[in-house]
């Protein structure tokens, strides 16, 4: 039997883009609308039946609650901020605390507003006092209400699917570019952050916690070769620790976003060797996930001991997986949480588990396949249905004892 402390955060994450439906101010509607490779559309209807949402998280037992807030919807022409969208989110939020729910609020997560996006997004050094404007704007909203928020999610993911690889909206491929994105992510954060303290000493409330969700994988060497154990090393060091070395003196605590593993296998000596080799043969094979992504759980708790160098508090933001067969959902869930208290009892120091996600949702470029929810969506009646998963997870939220 393993028992959680007593304080421990449990909860799900959501994000706006994912859950709410209709952000048609975002960059990515307009991607999908000029692609049309995928429809977010309505996505879950959770922009008008959240509260019916937070009955379901109250009664699985959830005391903590990840969502996003949308800056499309808040800031939909520039410099202009909506107050009608604020209230929105502060309805969000006080429904939250009338479920005795702890809000974790992000204010960047994957999305822009159109306008932005077309005066060049994060490439444009003017991006930084944008988002300070828009965080003062949300932060002042709310402070009263939030203790804890996320300022940035996968800053990594962020910009490289966006400008390495091409994959998601504005589908650049430049390292040069990725590295200008990179510096005004840190450079937001940092201002964000500041920011952030700044307004919650003016208005005397209590210290708040402020962090970014980083998104960490294990490396793992599939042949224990030299040159496939040092490309392991490399891209720990670049993927999972590279944004946090940058930015570890602003933050209050670490939000950890892991879902996988990476077996390394290097076939060549070029850039693109170092970053993306992956070993095609199936070596060490493991379970999947419904979109091939190995399920490592042990890697989870590897990573939390790397992490504890950082001499920061941890939450887990986000661990999750999509599949069709709710028994795996659960012993995925199971096998992560066991991971995360077995890096406890060596002394890390973890203070919340968010599981991706609350209910099935819009996932990206891979549309409404994937299904990572605790709650079943039916997209033709958007009627919700709990999992069994779900039910056994709430038996760990409330009594903090994960049985093994
Ligand atoms: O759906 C995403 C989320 O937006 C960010 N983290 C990973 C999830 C699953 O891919």
């Amino acid at each position: 039997m393993m028992k959680f402390p007593q304080n421990f955060l449990w909860g799900a994450a959501t994000s706006s883009y994912q859950v709410e439906g209709n952000n048609s101010n975002a960059d990515w509607w307009q991607w999908e609308k000029e692609t049309g490779k995928v429809n977010s559309g309505a996505a879950c209807r959770h922009y008008e039946l959240f509260e019916q949402d937070f009955d379901l998280a109250r009664s699985l037992n959830h005391n903590a609650h990840r969502l996003s807030i949308e800056w499309s919807r808040i800031e939909p022409e520039e410099g202009k901020f909506s107050q009608k969208e604020l209230q929105h989110y502060l309805d969000v939020i006080l429904a939250l605390r009338a479920r005795n729910i702890e809000p974790i609020v992000t204010l960047h997560h994957f999305t822009n507003p159109v306008w932005l996006s077309e005066c060049r997004g994060w490439l444009n050094p003017e991006v930084r006092t944008y988002f300070a404007r828009y965080c003062n704007f949300v932060c002042r909203g709310l402070a009263e209400h939030v203790r804890y928020w996320i300022t940035i999610n996968e800053p990594t993911i962020y910009y490289s699917h966006s400008y390495i690889f091409g994959f998601w909206p504005p589908q650049v491929k430049s390292l040069f570019k990725a590295k200008l994105v990179e510096d005004n992510l840190v450079g937001g954060h940092i201002q964000a952050y500041r920011l952030i303290h700044k307004i919650y000493k003016e208005k005397n409330l209590p210290e708040p916690s402020v962090s970014i969700a980083q998104n960490v994988m294990a490396f793992v060497p599939c042949t224990q070769s030299l040159k496939n154990r040092l490309t392991a090393a490399l891209r720990h060091k670049w993927y999972n620790l590279g944004f946090l070395e940058r930015i570890h003196k602003n933050l209050d605590f670490i939000g950890i976003n892991y879902y996988s593993r990476q077996l390394v296998d290097l076939k060549g000596y070029g850039i693109s060797n170092f970053a993306g080799d992956v070993c095609q043969d199936n070596h060490l094979p493991v379970k999947k996930n419904s979109l091939g992504w190995d399920i490592y759980p042990q890697g989870l708790e590897e990573l939390l001991l790397k992490l504890k160098k950082f001499n920061l508090e941890i939450m887990i933001t986000e661990n999750g997986i999509c599949t069709a067969d709710d028994h795996l959902r659960w012993e995925y869930l199971s096998a992560h949480l066991k991971n995360i208290y077995l890096a406890m009892e060596k002394g890390v120091k973890v203070s919340g588990y968010l599981y991706w996600s609350l209910m099935d949702n819009f996932e990206w470029d891979k549309g409404f396949v994937p299904r990572f929810g605790l709650i079943d969506i039916d997209y033709s009646t958007y009627k919700r249905t709990i999992r069994e998963s779900a039910k056994k997870f709430a038996q760990v939220c409330k009594t903090g004892v994960l049985e093994v």
